[in-house]
């Protein structure tokens, strides 16, 4: 079913007086891109099929279900007694795919993530409705509950362009930084640079919102610029008789730009940083977009001694094809290998084996999202060289992560 049709007859539900409390619950699948570089379309089509089936034996013969992509499912939820019967239902979905799936004699792990929205509640337009179950799919992404209804007050998509372009004009924006534990000595390594934003008047906007709004509109060019000037000027505070190291994060879309490594050596240079304990971290997503311009760009950040990471490896369309090709000192698991890999020994064997390549490759392997004691042992265990996340630390502002390392003046 087309988004179009979608948005139509959730806007006839809607006013529909006999509908009541109605929830919008939207199902993604994860994983299925792996999958599907495995085994093939006709399979992950088939997987696809499967979810649809599960998911419809979980719900009320009032309840409607529709495939939207094909990763991704709307059941649109009429008559519900109260909020917290969707969400129960949306939990429902999510323990149902800690099974596996069987298609074709394979059996198929697809945990998913649910985000729900709610009318009356959260607003009776119905494309509204929808971005607002996506935005809490993207919490649910980052809980361990896996599903979640949408918290008003976190909606930040309507963030104009004129502002982000004033915040980047006039310094708003924070370099937060975020701790990677070497796993073999149990000591700081360094940090990660993440962009926050907390605009007066608004509150804080979340960076997976502003930097798709930056790289939609262009602004991407400024807010690399000022993310690399505001991480080195920070690592310039740090004596580097901590050996301290620093990643930043570089959008795909950068790549288009030919003076992007000039740009990197200028601010090196300007802030007196070494490109040794600088890493660039960059998805495979990235790379895949334009392969030949992009890996000839990374080979010559590499000559001039920055570090390039493959960050979320896993998540996207990876290609091991090209993985073999990049000049990448490091290799980042993205969290959602991480985030299970203690109930679910498949998971643990996925991140064993990725930490394997990783090292075959001569490549640095850090774990993301790490938020318990039980998976950073786990991950140590397995010879993973770095880890971060909430159990490491949270990201705190640059400012007050340097301080201490500061050079004696
Ligand atoms: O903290 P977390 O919500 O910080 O970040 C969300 C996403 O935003 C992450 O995928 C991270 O890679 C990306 N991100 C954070 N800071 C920056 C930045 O300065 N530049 C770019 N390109 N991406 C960033
Ligand atoms: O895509 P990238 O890996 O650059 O994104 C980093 C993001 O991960 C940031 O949004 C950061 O706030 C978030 N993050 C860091 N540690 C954890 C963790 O332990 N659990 C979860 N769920 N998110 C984390
Ligand atoms: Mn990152």
């Amino acid at each position: 079913m087309s988004r179009g049709a979608l948005s139509a007859r959730l806007r006839e539900l809607i006013e529909r007086e006999e509908v009541g409390l109605l929830a919008v619950m939207l199902v993604r699948l994860q994983r299925l891109q792996e999958f599907r570089l495995v085994h093939g379309y006709a399979a992950s089509d088939a997987v696809g099929q499967a979810a649809l089936e599960r998911i419809a034996g979980l719900l009320r013969p009032v309840d409607e279900l529709m495939q939207v992509a094909e990763n991704e499912f709307i059941a649109l939820l009429p008559n519900l007694r109260d909020p917290h019967h969707a969400t129960l239902a949306g939990s429902r979905v999510v323990r149902a795919f800690e099974e596996p799936l069987v298609v074709a004699g394979h059996s198929v792990l697809a945990p998913v993530a649910v985000g729900i929205s709610l009318t009356p509640g959260h607003g009776d337009d119905a494309d509204a409705l929808l971005r607002r179950a996506e935005l809490a799919l993207r919490d649910a992404k980052k809980s361990s509950l896996r599903c979640a209804v949408f918290a008003p007050g976190t909606e930040r998509l309507a963030v104009p362009y004129e502002w982000l372009h004033e915040a980047l004009r006039t310094n708003q924006l924070e370099a937060h930084f975020e701790p990677i534990l070497d796993l073999r000595t149990g000591r700081i390594a360094g940090y990660e640079s993440l962009a926050r934003w907390d605009e007066p008047g608004i509150g804080p906007v979340r960076p997976d919102v502003f930097i798709r709004l930056a790289e939609d509109t262009g602004l991407i060019a400024e807010l690399t610029r000022w993310s690399l000037n505001a991480t080195l000027r920070h690592a310039a505070q740090a004596d580097p008789a901590h050996g301290m190291e620093f990643s930043i994060n570089i959008s795909p879309r950068v790549f288009g730009q030919r003076d992007i490594v000039s740009q990197v050596t200028g601010a090196l240079s300007v802030w007196n940083v070494s490109p040794d304990v600088v890493t660039l971290e960059v998805t495979e997503s990235a790379l895949m977009e334009d392969p030949a311009t992009s890996l000839a760009l990374l080979h010559r950040l590499r000559e001039v001694g920055l570090g390039i990471a493959i960050d979320d490896f896993g998540a996207g369309y990876s290609s091991l094809a090209y993985l073999k090709q990049f000049p990448a000192t490091q290799l980042k698991i993205d969290r959602s290998f991480i985030y299970d890999m203690r109930q679910d020994t498949r998971s643990a064997r996925v991140v064993r084996a990725i930490i394997d390549l990783g090292h075959q490759l001569d490549l640095n392997v850090v774990a993301e999202g790490v938020e318990d004691m039980e998976t950073l042992d786990l991950l140590r265990a397995l010879g993973c060289d770095r880890a971060q996340g909430y159990h490491v630390g949270r990201s705190q502002p640059a400012e007050q992560v340097v301080e201490p390392l500061r050079l004696p003046d």
